[in-house]
């Protein structure tokens, strides 16, 4: 072993695979990277705070801006009458305006942007605005929306087999309703954008956003200017979870209407309280389902309708339901299935993209039939959960067939590295002898379709320039998120040349660089923009070999680059990496690579609901053990085990602490995140005292996380999966552990599928 590694230390590839730390933590630890509250902004720079309306929906009869304007310090009041285009931001389906004009669907929903001298004038002027509404009803739920017939769009079904048939066939059938609330991005970088005039009327943008096209491309339709006249500029973001997917695009707008028409910089950042009010979250959802089983507890037969609780714009709500479907059977094998989703028109503010994109949903649902069918048969979950398992050439319900099915590998492999059966002996002893606390056990396997849904999306651009020093700039269509896509990025090139990462510099994603690119999402921004890079990289590398074949007058199959020396086969020559594009300079070679990437093979056929449309699955299970407090009502979970499909991962440390953060990030939605909303919609979980999130003491005690062995996708960059969403629905299992646990002290209690499962009801729950 210790052999091994010496050996591997001369190798850059697999020195940069142990050891590369994300490229951002210097400047993170000490404070010193650049988010967009922090790019210095030039003389004369004016802030923004957006006016919007604080009903959840009604007419606008009259609005006074006039006491507004005239406070000292403030430039001027923007609404949509000074929008020069669209007021129209909607991308999927176009019904959502950047202002309300006579009418407003949404607390939170914007209406005017104020722009003063500062944004503490700003925050003073919006105070004196007067806004005569009149009040129209208000829908805040799903059941409420499908009763009135309040739709986004028309609704998808997915089939599978003859489910009504099957039905009749069936053992046991068990129905039931469920529940899961939305989620909080709670980015730790709110909101926000930064507008420079340019000459001749272009304007740059310093956006927030996963995806700087979707922001050019709005603002242009919205100023009625062509897209080569809106720069956007991403350095990177203090997180986007989704919520920058599409809705970091409204205060980019916003900020460059304001440039535009003062022609001067404008600032706009969402302080908190605006943001939690104006964005959206995760999707509620509100399931029926009627799950159908034989003696041997094969599922035989699976039907279940979700109603997404969309809010009053469609957003990306349609490509969310989309995904619920694809994930509804989650890593099982069901023959006859049939889904359907309605995404309903609330009026909360449109809920977006949060990781995992209506996939978490879908799971929890078929986790939680699971679970019922369990308890009225008297039999385990997981031996269902196990009999059921997705293998090798079984049919997704949209056509897929499964291949390099890992489902079964990592539920066996978790069984067996980590004694499950010791582990549930170890609960059972533990509940036999205490009273006031009981553990609770429970397993989650996961399976993720890598790919936008959308299969158009899926693509990429790099652009390389190798400088004549011999060091090395990059532009891709990535954004920085926190994920650490720029530390992988950075590897590829860095393998790819075999130089030192220290002559790699990765470049803020802009798109006068990389245009047309699809966001930053999906889980998809490493493969995508990795296989460009790479192909770029390899295009480059080829012409400096001609260039050394050349000089070392050698055939080119001799020449191998290697850790910034040519080498003619394994001797080493004299002239190093440096000198190398010093010559290919002198020989006025090309040392600018452009390259895409289209992910190959997948397809959808949306009129059939049939097709192939992910590159590949992302499989894993987790063992979640929890502890409650029989007292109070509050847990920890003690150890969460997990056997993960990394594919053969490029980046450890990245991809652990992706595992890591996303399963907190789940557990926290499923077990303590409690959005609240009024009836009147109003937003009540609205700040950090009445929205909890994990926080370090509620990160589970020991998080083991072991690579399952597979031979890697090549589907996949350098055949290391993508990991930014998956690990995400092994939260799910928390809920699930709770209510193992809550039985355990109660057995009277009827189990409920309605998350999150707060320490509030654990407690209701014990003395039910
Ligand atoms: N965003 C998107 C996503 O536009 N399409 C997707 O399929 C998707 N999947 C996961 C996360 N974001
Ligand atoms: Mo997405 S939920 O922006 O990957």
């Amino acid at each position: 072993m210790r052999k091994n590694l010496a050996h591997m230390k001369n190798d850059i590839s697999n020195a940069l695979k142990q050891s590369m730390k994300n490229i951002d933590s210097y400047t993170h630890v000490r404070g010193e990277s650049i988010y967009v509250d922090d790019v210095n902004v030039r003389e004369g720079t004016l802030f923004g705070v957006v006016f919007d309306a604080l009903k959840a929906h009604g007419k606008i009869k009259s609005i006074d801006y006039s006491n507004a304007e005239q406070l000292e310090g403030v430039h001027r009041i923007f609404t949509y009458k000074d929008i020069p285009g669209e007021n129209q931001i909607g991308g999927v389906i176009p019904d959502e305006p950047l202002f309300a004009e006579h009418d407003f669907h949404f607390w939170g929903q914007p209406i005017a942007l104020i722009v003063a001298e500062s944004e503490f004038i700003a925050r003073q002027a919006r105070r004196l605005i007067k806004i005569e509404i009149e009040e129209l009803p208000v829908i805040t739920t799903c059941k409420e929306a499908k009763k009135q017939g309040s739709f986004i769009n028309t609704h998808r079904s997915f089939n599978l087999g003859d489910t009504e048939k099957a039905f009749q066939e069936c053992d046991y059938i068990f129905e039931g309703e469920t529940f899961s609330n939305g989620q909080e991005h709670l980015y730790i970088e709110t909101q926000g954008a930064y507008a420079e005039p340019l000459e001749n009327g272009s304007i740059k943008i310093t956006s927030s956003t996963q995806g700087p096209t979707i922001v050019q491309k709005t603002t242009a339709k919205v100023l009625g200017m062509a897209m080569h006249k809106i720069e956007v500029d991403v350095t990177r973001l203090g997180g986007g979870f989704g919520g920058k997917e599409d809705q970091a695009t409204p205060w980019a707008v916003m900020a460059a209407l304001a440039t535009f028409h003062l022609k001067q910089s404008v600032k706009l950042v969402l302080n908190r309280h605006d943001d939690l009010r104006m964005t959206g979250k995760r999707h509620p959802y509100e399931s029926t389902y009627k799950i159908g089983l034989t003696k041997d507890l094969k599922i035989v037969a699976y039907d279940v309708e979700f109603l997404q609780n969309s809010g009053a714009a469609a957003d990306l709500s349609p490509a969310i339901a989309e995904r619920t479907l694809f994930h509804a059977t989650n890593s099982y094998y069901i023959k006859n299935v049939k889904t359907t989703v309605l995404s309903c028109k609330t009026n909360l503010p449109p809920n977006t993209a949060f990781r995992g994109f209506g996939g978490p949903q879908g799971m929890f649902v078929i986790e939680s039939a699971i679970a019922k069918a369990a308890s009225e048969i008297g039999v385990s979950p997981i031996k269902i959960q196990e009999i059921n398992l997705l293998q090798e050439n079984d049919e997704f319900s949209y056509g897929q067939i499964a291949t390099e099915v890992e489902a079964q590998n990592t539920w066996d492999s978790a069984k067996s590295i980590f004694d499950l059966e010791n582990l549930e002996k170890e609960v059972e002893a533990f509940n036999a002898t205490h009273q006031d606390f009981k553990k609770g056990l429970a397993l989650m396997p996961i399976a993720f379709g890598i790919s936008f849904t959308n299969t158009p999306m899926n693509h990429a651009r790099a652009l390389v320039h190798i400088y004549q020093d011999g060091s090395v700039g990059i532009s891709t269509a990535a954004v920085e998120m926190g994920q650490g896509v720029n530390t992988k990025l950075l590897q590829i090139a860095a393998q790819v040349f075999s130089i030192d990462s220290a002559k790699v510099k990765i470049e803020t994603t802009n798109t006068t660089r990389v245009a047309n690119t699809s966001p930053s999402a999906a889980s998809s921004t490493a493969d995508l923009n990795g296989k460009a890079l790479l192909k770029a990289c390899n295009a480059l590398l080829e012409r400096l070999k001609d260039v050394a074949s050349e000089e070392l007058k050698t055939s080119k199959d001799n020449i191998i680059i290697k850790n910034e020396s040519v080498f003619i086969n394994t001797i080493k020559s004299d002239l190093t990496w440096t000198e190398l594009i010093s010559k290919a300079m002198l020989k006025r070679i090309a040392l600018t690579e452009n390259a895409h990437y289209a992910t190959p093979i997948i397809h959808f056929d949306k009129t059939k609901e049939k097709g192939h449309p992910f590159a590949y699955h992302v499989y894993g299970t987790a063992i979640i053990t929890t502890t409650i407090d029989c007292t109070r009502g509050t847990y920890v979970f003690d150890d969460v085990k997990i056997v993960h499909d990394y594919g053969k991962s490029m980046s450890e440390g990245i991809d652990l602490g992706q595992v890591e953060g996303a399963l907190v990030q789940g557990i926290g939605w499923m077990t303590m995140e409690e959005i609240a909303y009024n009836e009147e919609g109003k937003l009540l979980s609205n700040a950090l005292s009445t929205y909890k999130i994990p926080d370090i003491f509620s990160v589970p005690s020991n998080i083991e996380v072991i690579p399952v062995e597979t031979k890697g996708n090549e589907m996949a960059i350098l055949k290391s999966k993508a990991v930014g969403e998956p690990p995400l629905m092994y939260g799910i299992g928390a809920y699930f552990a709770l209510q193992n646990a809550i039985k355990a002290f109660n057995p009277k209690y009827k189990l409920k599928f309605h998350a999150p499962m707060t320490p509030e009801k654990v407690l209701m729950n014990l003395y039910e």
